[in-house]
């Protein structure tokens, strides 16, 4: 599947989705959920940690004075998009985007257990209403991490018996919201949510337990499962995914042990997952941001350039997890997630243009791909890190909450309006 002319002018199919995504507790503002509440009792320490854990960032200096300030990890009003949605619709329409992905808030819609609040699906009704009558295709995340108080109580997802109450949410928003949706993604990378919360223990419920993660694990592919079902019953005409998180794994050199861990690490991080939802995948979203090359058993990646957070940058190999997924789930891919953090917007413009470059080979070479969402619109609330990194094509001042996007963000919007078709 690897593109015979790679020098061939980029060319994308009619009607790819060219967008940017975000998440409900990124960037509304406003939530109470149990990422809030553990944002309210971790702020001190995570402040005093990056005194010592942080300081090797490329950028440390840069970044210090809100590193080391408690308040940067409280999402508090955040963006506060809630209420700027529009404004931040129009930053969509000046790039000539065709897409937007982002979450609904299951804490806003059931704050109580069973309590529906009929205002938060007003809001949500309007702010589809407005990505449509801009010509904006909404791509709608249910769980994005963030869990209603109640429901993390009962134990979250490390219970089984607690997959019903994410069905029942679910199939409240098919039916409040579905008539105006045709693609909906169940879960944003229940990899990361599982491994930082049940396995490093470093994200809440601040678990540390293999069994627990793998639990955790397993449920999340039920819940994926159980709600496309659900959805597919109800008969809409939606078309279900979910984002998963891959990496391009990739041996240094010929060594067997530099290609068994290169393929184990496609098989434990990627396909474990991937075919237990296989069947219930109308198209598979890609989040991508990292490579590993391997070496042996060992992890070690070429001298590339370093985001805000120390990842290394390699947007090219892009095109080879496409393929690699292609190949193997023959499904459309969409490309739900793919950025940087990048404050000062040094390489924001190269990762986007080698992105859509690497899009296009895997598309010239046979892989159907639908989509690709930059991650982010906004700068926003990068959970345990808080606000300092800068992930947004527009930048956001805290303080005003006012928006400019970036110049890269410019050249973005130019770029589209000439591949668009
Ligand atoms: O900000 C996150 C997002 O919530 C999930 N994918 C990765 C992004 C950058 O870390």
């Amino acid at each position: 599947m690897t593109s015979k002319n790679p020098d061939k002018p980029l060319a994308f199919p009619p009607g790819f989705l060219f967008g940017a995504a975000t998440s409900a507790h990124q960037v509304e503002g406003g939530n109470h959920n149990q990422w809030t509440v553990w944002e309210l009792e971790n702020a001190k320490s995570l402040a005093k940690q990056a005194e010592y854990k942080l300081t090797w960032l490329p950028d440390w200096q840069g970044v210090k004075d809100q590193a080391t300030d408690p308040s940067n990890y409280v999402s508090g009003q955040a963006c506060d998009h809630f209420n700027r949605y529009r404004e931040d619709f129009d930053l969509l329409r000046r790039m000539n985007m065709n897409a937007f992905r982002f979450s609904v808030e299951w804490s806003r819609i059931e704050p109580r257990e069973g309590v529906w609040d009929a205002a938060a699906f007003v809001h949500y009704k309007k702010y589809v209403g407005q990505l449509r009558s801009l010509n904006i295709e909404p791509v709608v995340t249910l769980m994005h991490w963030t869990l209603p108080v109640w429901f993390a109580e009962k134990g979250g997802f490390a219970r089984r018996g607690n997959v019903k109450y994410f069905v029942r949410f679910a199939k409240k928003v098919f039916m409040e919201l579905g008539g105006d949706i045709k693609y909906f993604c169940t879960l944003n990378e229940p990899e990361v949510y599982t491994s930082k919360g049940y396995y490093w223990g470093e994200w809440p419920p601040n678990r540390q337990s293999r069994l627990q993660a793998m639990w955790v694990y397993l449920n999340l592919a039920s819940a994926h499962n159980r709600t496309v079902r659900a959805g597919r019953r109800l008969g809409g005409a939606w078309l279900f995914g979910l984002s998963k998180d891959c990496a391009h794994n990739y041996p240094g050199d010929d060594a067997w042990l530099s290609r068994l861990s290169a393929a184990l690490a496609n098989w434990a991080l990627d396909y474990f997952f991937l075919n237990m939802v296989r069947r219930k995948l109308d198209w598979l979203g890609l989040n991508y941001y990292f490579s590993n090359r391997f070496f042996g058993y060992r992890i070690h990646n070429p001298e590339h350039p370093q985001n805000d957070l120390g990842w290394t940058m390699e947007p090219r190999n892009l095109q080879f997890v496409i393929e690699r997924l292609s190949r193997k789930y023959r499904r459309p891919i969409m490309v739900t997630e793919s950025g940087v953090a990048d404050r000062g917007d040094r390489y924001r413009k190269w990762w986007i243009s080698a992105s859509l470059a690497a899009i296009a080979r895997a598309i010239a070479g046979g892989a159907r791909v639908d989509g690709y969402l930059h991650w982010s619109l906004l700068d926003n609330f990068e959970w345990a890190f808080g606000k300092w990194p800068r992930f947004g094509l527009a930048e956001v001042n805290y303080r005003t909450l006012s928006r400019r996007l970036r110049p890269s963000a410019l050249w973005y919007g130019q770029t589209i309006k000439k591949l668009r078709r």
